[in-house]
């Protein structure tokens, strides 16, 4: 215990009228229904039989050069043989514009840069879509925005079918059969094996998107039965909740014929090595997803090319992607928006409230390439406050310091009351885009309740009256209070990440605000991978993060609502000695996200949100600071983009509007493909066959 936290203590004892005056005022207040906003397009609800099956078909095609060029030629076995015995096949009655045509290319803009292609060793490739294209996972969830609420569970992906054992306890599921990866080798249960085995269970590694054992729940195992099937058993009875962590981001396996031979298990790496194998430099990495990288220019862009082995097909029996080309431009994500609107690129997620005005002026215009389409608010920010007091981190004494007043209530409610979200909201972007968010689950939610969501309005005086109470006086005259007992002043770093605009406004206007309140708050922003190294790492006393899936949706990376683990939440993790010092309303918070992930009946669920609901907004668990619509921008040559596809709401649009399956009308295409008619080369080969 630091000697601030004793003074801390300490003044606890001089709790002058001051305090117990603040306390005792009730600081709540009438949380502001957010301004009205109509999301631009309504998804058509279906079920998932009604988008997809897997089914063997009497005959298949594929672009005709792939035929002439590389199956005359004995360079590629025919299609039916490259694909499964029984392919995804997508119904057409699903897809807005019907049976698609090859050709052309997607251009995409990201803000990224890939690390390598070592995906559950833990390498980003660069986000904007990159590792959604390339990663296929067991089941699938982008897509459920389109799907009727009461019939809403995961979708079938490289699991087609599963079924649970009378007592609830075991699951079998059943992997396509006779896939095979992108170099033409079998994908089978090995591959999940290697996987769950050697990435998930060794927490030696850290697969990206952050799967660890207690994502599927504490003790559940996971066993071979056979090639095409995998039975996993969990002590929880029927707990369907995982289905959806067997989604992206958490169980998409690698190439074990490819990463098995790098790791330490089986080869003389050290476990750096073996995340660091394959280099952005090794193309044809093999992959599951549509399209492999064939050539990356540091700076500059990766181009992928069709994966000529892809398991999904219409219903027609043509070989899916019908897109021939993925460009991945690597720039920054404001540009993204910029060249979406102007059509020297092809997709955006509109999520910086700053650009939104310029993007809807731009794409009023008829002459506009690109069509531009708001979703409902589900881009939300949150002020984070690193709550571990025993090591998490390696926080030095003044770190600690700030942790002990994190882990403080008064403390908490104090910066959030100082906090002025109108004005913060309003310095993104004016008109009825911004709503004040008290933090939690997003208003306008399937699992939200407005009478369970405590807020605290903005009252800088009562602010000030909380830190009073705390005993943090500006006992020096400098204008920042100090700790009790003439410590030093309070001094507060905030992370962000430099590579979104909005999360570097949010944070200066968090830095401004926490000004008139006598506390030092100084910036620490870092770029991308290094500000989310930072905090994964837990080197940081506050941060400004983007919420993630499980605000929306609950069900998606519902582990991460609370630290349920060592290593599940965001602001909380284990210490030391792994264990995570849980403050008594987080061991609720945790127990009711597991009571949740445990049942299946909805009105149960419904009432344990509500708890939730209350726990977070009351304990001000985290500080909500705004939450916002995102549009998505997309060139209007494209067809098949599914109607009201959120950019975020299960998965980030990249996924949901199912790209595999969008295409270009003959007529409008482009003349993008920089590799026209060629195909993926062998791994790690230079490029294209
Ligand atoms: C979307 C997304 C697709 C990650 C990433 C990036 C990483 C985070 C987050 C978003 C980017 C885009 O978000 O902003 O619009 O294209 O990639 O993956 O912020 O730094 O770690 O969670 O998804």
């Amino acid at each position: 215990m630091t000697r601030h936290a004793m003074a801390l203590g300490g003044a606890g004892l001089m709790l002058g009228i001051s305090l117990l005056a603040v306390q005792a005022q009730d600081l709540t207040g009438e949380l502001p229904d957010p301004p009205a906003f109509a999301a631009q397009s309504e998804p058509n609800f279906v079920s998932i039989s009604d988008i997809l099956e897997f089914k063997a078909l009497p005959e298949y095609h594929e672009p005709a050069w792939v035929t002439s060029k590389y199956v005359d030629t004995g360079k590629l076995p025919p299609v039916a043989e490259r694909l499964p015995k029984e392919p995804m096949v997508y119904k057409t009655a699903n897809m807005p514009d019907g049976i698609g045509v090859y050709g052309d290319t997607m251009r995409h803009v990201i803000g990224g840069r890939p690390e390598g292609w070592n995906y559950i060793g833990g390498q980003s490739q660069g986000w904007g879509g990159i590792d959604i294209g390339l990663s296929e996972c067991l089941t699938r969830t982008g897509p459920l925005f389109e799907v009727k609420a009461d019939e809403l569970e995961p979708m079938p992906n490289l699991a087609k079918s599963w079924e649970w054992s009378e007592d609830g306890h075991e699951l079998t599921m059943h992997l396509i059969e006779g896939a095979k990866w992108s170099d033409g080798v079998p994908f089978n249960a090995d591959d999940v094996m290697f996987y769950w085995n050697d990435n998930v269970m060794d927490t030696n590694v850290s697969p990206l998107n952050g799967a660890t054992p207690e994502t599927f729940g504490v003790g559940t195992t996971l066993e071979k039965v056979d090639d095409y099937t995998i039975k996993w058993t969990f002590k929880d009875a029927k707990p369907a909740q995982y289905l959806y962590a067997m989604a992206y981001g958490t169980f998409c396996p690698g190439p074990a014929h490819i990463l098995k031979p790098q790791h330490p298990k089986y080869s003389s790496n050290t476990y750096e090595q073996y995340k660091n194998a394959f280099p952005p430099e090794y193309m044809d990495i093999p992959v599951m997803g549509a399209w492999v990288p064939v050539e990356y220019r540091p700076d500059d862009i990766i181009v992928m090319r069709r994966n000529p082995y892809y398991w999904k097909v219409d219903e027609a029996g043509n070989q899916l992607p019908y897109l021939n080309e993925m460009h991945y431009r690597l720039s920054t994500w404001a540009d993204r928006d910029v060249q979406a609107v102007a059509g020297s690129g092809d997709f955006s997620n509109l999520e910086q409230a700053e650009s939104f005005v310029e993007a809807l002026k731009r794409s009023a215009e008829d002459s506009a390439p690109a069509r531009l389409q708001f979703g409902a608010r589900t881009i939300g920010y949150t002020l984070d406050m690193n709550l571990s007091a025993n090591g998490w981190g390696e926080p030095d004494a003044r770190a600690t310091s700030v942790r002990e007043l994190n882990r403080n209530l008064d403390f908490r409610k104090a910066i959030s009351i100082a906090i002025d979200r109108q004005r913060l909201g309003e310095s993104l972007v004016r008109g009825p885009f911004t709503a004040i968010y008290p933090g939690g689950l997003y208003a306008g939610t399937a699992y939200y309740d407005k009478a369970s969501t405590v807020y605290y309005p903005y009252n800088l005086g009562a602010a000030k009256g909380l830190l009073d109470g705390l005993g943090l006086k500006d006992t020096d005259g400098n204008g920042i209070r100090n700790y009790p007992d003439g410590g030093s002043d309070v001094e507060i770093t905030i992370l962000a990440d430099t590579a979104y605009g909005t999360n570097t406004n949010l944070a200066a206007g968090v830095i401004a605000m926490m000004e008139p309140l006598g506390l030092r708050v100084i910036a620490n922003f870092q770029q991308g991978a290094a500000s989310d190294d930072a905090q994964q790492a837990g080197q940081f006393d506050w941060e400004v993060r983007r919420q993630g899936s499980e605000m929306v949706s609950v069900v998606q990376g519902t582990a991460a609502l609370a630290p349920t683990g060592p290593r599940t939440s965001y602001f909380h993790r284990a210490g030391s000695d792994g264990t995570v010092d849980l403050l008594p309303f987080e061991q609720e918070m945790v127990d009711t996200v597991n009571a949740f992930i445990a049942t299946s009946d909805n009105a149960e669920r419904t009432e344990l949100m509500k708890k939730y609901q209350k726990l977070y907004t009351e304990n001000v668990y985290s500080v909500g600071l705004t939450q916002y619509p995102g549009a998505l921008i997309i060139n209007k040559r494209f067809a098949n983009i599914p109607e009201g596809a959120p950019i975020f709401m299960f998965n980030w649009a990249e996924d949901n509007i199912i790209r595999e399956r969008v295409f270009v009308p003959e007529d409008k295409q482009g003349n993008y493909e920089l590799h026209p008619e060629t195909l993926p080369g062998a791994p790690g080969s230079d490029g294209v066959m």
